[in-house]
């Protein structure tokens, strides 16, 4: 039992980039360009399934001409399913950015993860999403995530976004570094944070190396704060 899949997060389309002042136009371009590589990558790696771990757009205000670019791009994708968890940036709120008619036309490959619950994904694979409905808590998103059923052999992937919590100083969204092993989770895929860091239990391999492959690639183009 084996899978191939792509995680990535943080795109955070719309960015104004101000610290950038002239070079913001080239900025939000660039992240357009680095998505679709991204997309490339995963045609050319022939994943089964993208996961975008929140914060895909900036902030609910941005323009629509962003949210019809990013829709694009999410169309390029098919038919390769593509799982969009919402983040502190673009949280689920009623009247927010999905709730937009331009968000609402993308397509069926594309799934909004609008609840905490077991999401399977192929007889053998289940996710477990935390979508964030605020900005800012001090609650771990993860915490609902139910231990492994004896007997369960299903892959299980957690999708969340926030900080792994251990780090001294209080974090937005802290995620209890110990929900892997306790959820009984295969891989835990985060966003929130621009790198890469392997801990707990081995992941399967395959996972791995595109979380890798990922993580560098969001890197690229998100040297700004969180
Ligand atoms: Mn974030």
């Amino acid at each position: 039992m084996s899978v191939k899949f792509l995680h990535t997060a943080d795109w955070q389309m719309g960015m104004k980039a101000l610290v950038a002042g002239e070079k913001a136009k080239e900025v939000r371009g660039r992240r357009f360009e680095t998505a679709a590589r991204i997309v490339e990558l995963a045609k050319r790696e022939g994943v089964e399934f993208v996961l975008l771990a929140g914060d895909l757009f900036e902030n609910h205000d941005v323009d629509d001409a962003v949210v019809r670019r990013t829709v694009a791009v999410l169309e390029s994708f098919a038919p390769i399913p593509v799982f969009v968890l919402p983040g502190n940036h673009d949280p689920l709120i009623v009247g927010g950015i999905w709730d937009r008619q331009s968000w609402q036309r993308v397509g069926g490959h594309v799934t909004l993860l609008r609840d905490a619950g077991e999401t399977p994904v192929r007889d053998d694979i289940v996710l477990y999403p935390a979508p964030l409905k605020q900005k800012q808590s001090t609650l771990d998103p993860t915490a609902w995530m139910p231990a492994r059923a004896a007997g369960d052999e299903r892959i299980r992937v957690g999708l969340a976004h926030g900080a792994l919590d251990v780090l001294p100083e209080r974090t937005n969204f802290p995620i209890a570094a110990s929900r892997v092993d306790e959820a009984g989770l295969d891989y835990l895929a985060l966003g929130d944070w621009h790198g890469f860091l392997q801990s707990g239990r081995e992941p399967c391999t395959r996972a791995r190396w595109n979380r890798r492959a990922s993580a560098r690639r969001t890197q690229e183009t998100s040297p700004s704060s969180i």
